[in-house]
């Protein structure tokens, strides 16, 4: 979310130097789809250079116009033209004679497995279109999707997308009253659920939540005033409330449908999805993006950030598809470029810490996107365990969701890519659709712990308060000067807040949220939310930079800093660290790697940034995407009582660390 303090100086103190630089071998960039010329070609043709893009796309009505921003933030590409998301990424490729080719290579977390090819997925997706009609869905309509990772929900998202309807995918982590929240601002007429999902071993169930979200409750004296049919996936067969008249099964409305149905075409701006991503107040933001410009930038993104390879290549994101990284790197970048995936139901240590790495061995995945947080994880369980698997068909890696540190960085490089893989971190939002921020493979020599370059066609900038971009070597925050085609068109239902949290800052420059660097190349530097950000004595310390500094002492597993009210310095550093389980010689009592680490940091970014305290505990609290809850530590650093914990992945872990202070830690 937008702050609005605008008092700050935007100068961070960045002491931290990275000289450690992988240039892409000659093999690499020989076949790589990527070119330097395409940063020329994309500032000579400005705008037209997405038009090019779009025009891989198939279009019914081919457009004429390319950009409209006359009614700006709100900007309508490719506005005249028509086509269908769904047609793009499944029946075009059956039309072109690659039906054949696998789609989705399904494992399910107890081992069960599915093959998908791009004909099956056409017979599956019409199916499901049909069957959503005789539903009573129509164009425009909401449709709640609220599912585990399997071949239905990516079966259920592409036909909303083949009849015209909007959907509004719910990470199947989320509460009832979470759901609920999502499904009265969206005005949903149908929740696509399934009756429970594998998650550690055990079945998940999904359903009641639905029941709970749609009937009257302690939030909400009413049940739902728009649901009107709930469409229930049977994945684990556990026991189901039933609600006659209401409820049905998707194999009851789905199997016996036709497999021929034709696709709605929709105008380039008809919205495809709506996504609701949390600010740090007030409700959840629903942000929408639309159907020609969000395809563009997703399929353009994917092939030339990933170099696939459509023939040859097995592309794995390792991300939820309730996640805009899922909707935008499972479903449809990589669908319509005509990728082979994979799709994994479960967590990475069912039954085994080395689970992702045997389905990286079994289907020989080549391109694997993943987020900082579980290479750290994994850096945790120690690399004894990725060792055991081979790995040698993997050639690109993608990082995604938070600052990687550099550490990691080296660590995935080394162990997971054999040091011979090209490693691209990128960098965006929910809000910006598709990648914006990304070295590119075969091109670009990468850098650690850096995002580095906008991408061709995209125009970012470091600026200071003023909006004034800020020269190398220095700090400020990300913001991104022109429209791009996969924007955000809004929050659903209230243009005045989208305004307000991404416009207001400076005229015409959307504000990300993020704090930024540009380094003494050029290059710029992720630093967290910019609500993450410290003043210590005056001087302003990323939390990102300093849990770099701490992360890349070999102690330590993973890090989050909060900065806590101090009389003297204003505020003060404090660390919340986990020791990796093969530390040689830190001490468990906590003392020595308190030593130890203030030293570390005074040497990293200078004595300012030492940490006042350091807790050793045994997990940090995080979101269900994997993003730090620094807001939960700063209750605990500065002794308030612990705010909402809804929105963690874990909320055991909170209890922990409490118990572990208390304990005198
Ligand atoms: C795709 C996604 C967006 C926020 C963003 C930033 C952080 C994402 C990053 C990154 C540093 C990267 N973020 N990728 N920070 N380096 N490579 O994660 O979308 O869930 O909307 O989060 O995530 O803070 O503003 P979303």
């Amino acid at each position: 979310m937008a702050n609005d303090d605008q008092t700050q100086s935007p100068t961070l103190e960045n002491l931290h130097t990275e000289t450690r630089s992988f240039p892409p071998s000659d093999e690499f960039a020989a076949q790589a789809n990527a070119t330097a010329e395409l940063y020329a070609q994309a500032a000579t043709d400005g705008p037209e250079f997405w038009a090019e893009q779009a025009r891989r796309l198939h279009w019914e009505k081919p457009f004429t116009e390319v950009l409209d921003w006359s009614d700006a933030p709100v900007a309508r590409w490719f506005a005249d033209g028509t086509l269908n998301a769904c047609d793009n990424a499944v029946d075009r490729h059956v039309r072109e004679g690659r039906g054949d080719r696998v789609a989705f290579h399904f494992e399910g977390e107890p081992g069960d497995t599915r093959t998908l090819t791009y004909a099956d997925m056409q017979r599956e997706v019409s199916k499901a279109a049909n069957g959503l009609e005789s539903l009573g869905l129509t164009k425009g309509d909401r449709v709640a999707i609220y599912l585990p990772q399997i071949p239905e929900a990516v079966i259920a998202m592409l036909a909303c997308a083949r009849i015209g309807a909007i959907h509004s995918v719910v990470f199947g982590g989320f509460s009832a009253e979470s759901l609920r929240q999502r499904i009265d601002d969206a005005e949903a007429k149908l929740v696509i659920t399934a009756d429970g999902g594998n998650r550690r071993g055990a079945h998940l169930a999904l359903k009641p939540l639905v029941d709970a979200a749609i009937a009257a409750g302690d939030h909400h004296p009413e049940p739902s005033a728009t649901v009107e049919k709930v469409l229930v996936v049977k994945r684990t067969g556990q026991d189901t409330h039933w609600v006659e008249g209401r409820d049905t099964w998707w194999h009851d409305v789905v199997e016996p449908a036709s497999e021929i149905h034709v696709p709605v075409m929709v105008e380039a701006e008809h919205p495809l999805f709506i996504l609701y991503t949390s600010g740090t107040t007030g409700t959840p933001k629903g942000l929408f993006h639309t159907t020609g410009g969000y395809l563009t930038g997703v399929s353009y993104t994917h092939r030339v950030v990933f170099d696939l390879k459509p023939e040859t290549d097995v592309f794995w994101c390792s991300a939820d598809v309730g996640w805009i990284t899922g909707h935008s790197y499972i479903v449809y970048g990589p669908m319509i470029n005509g990728a082979t995936q994979v799709l994994y139901e479960g967590t990475p240590n069912t039954p085994h810490q080395g689970r992702w790495w045997e389905i990286i061995e079994k289907y020989k995945v080549s391109i694997f996107y993943t987020a900082p947080t579980a290479i750290r994880t994994f850096m945790k369980w120690g690399e004894a365990i990725p060792a055991k698997f081979d790995l040698t068909s993997l050639r690109v890696l993608g990082s995604v969701g938070e600052p990687i540190n550099p550490e990691a960085w080296m660590w995935y490089r080394r162990v997971i890519g054999g040091d011979r893989c090209p490693l691209v971190d990128t960098w965006w939002q929910t809000e910006t659709g598709s990648i914006m921020i990304s070295p590119l493979p075969g091109v670009t020599a990468t850098k650690p712990g850096s995002a580095q370059v906008a991408l061709p066609g995209v125009s970012a900038a470091v600026v200071d308060d003023h909006g004034d971009e800020v020269g190398p070597g220095h700090g400020g925050y990300l913001a991104l000067t022109e429209p791009w085609p996969s924007m955000l068109r809004g929050i659903w239902n209230d243009r005045p807040r989208y305004e307000r949290t991404y416009w207001s800052r400076w005229p015409h420059l959307y504000f990300a949220g993020d704090g930024a660097k540009r380094d003494a190349d050029g290059d710029i530097w992720l630093l967290g939310r910019v609500d993450d950000v410290m003043n210590i004595s005056g001087h302003r310390l990323s939390t990102t930079e300093l849990e770099h500094a701490l992360v890349s002492h070999p102690w330590v597993a993973e890090a989050a800093v909060v900065g806590a009210s101090d009389e003297t310095t204003g505020q003060a550093v404090v660390a919340f660290v986990v020791v990796r389980s093969d530390a040689a010689g830190a001490d468990a009592s906590g003392h020595d790697v308190s030593v130890a680490l203030r030293e570390q940091v005074a040497k990293e970014i200078g004595p300012l940034a030492k940490p006042r305290t350091i807790l050793v505990v045994s997990e940090v609290p995080k979101t269900r995407s994997g993003k730090i809850m620094r807001r939960l530590l700063r209750d605990v650093a500065e002794h308030r009582p612990v705010g909402d914990v809804t929105t963690l992945a874990d909320s055991s872990v909170m209890d922990a660390i409490r118990e572990g202070l208390d304990s005198g830690k």
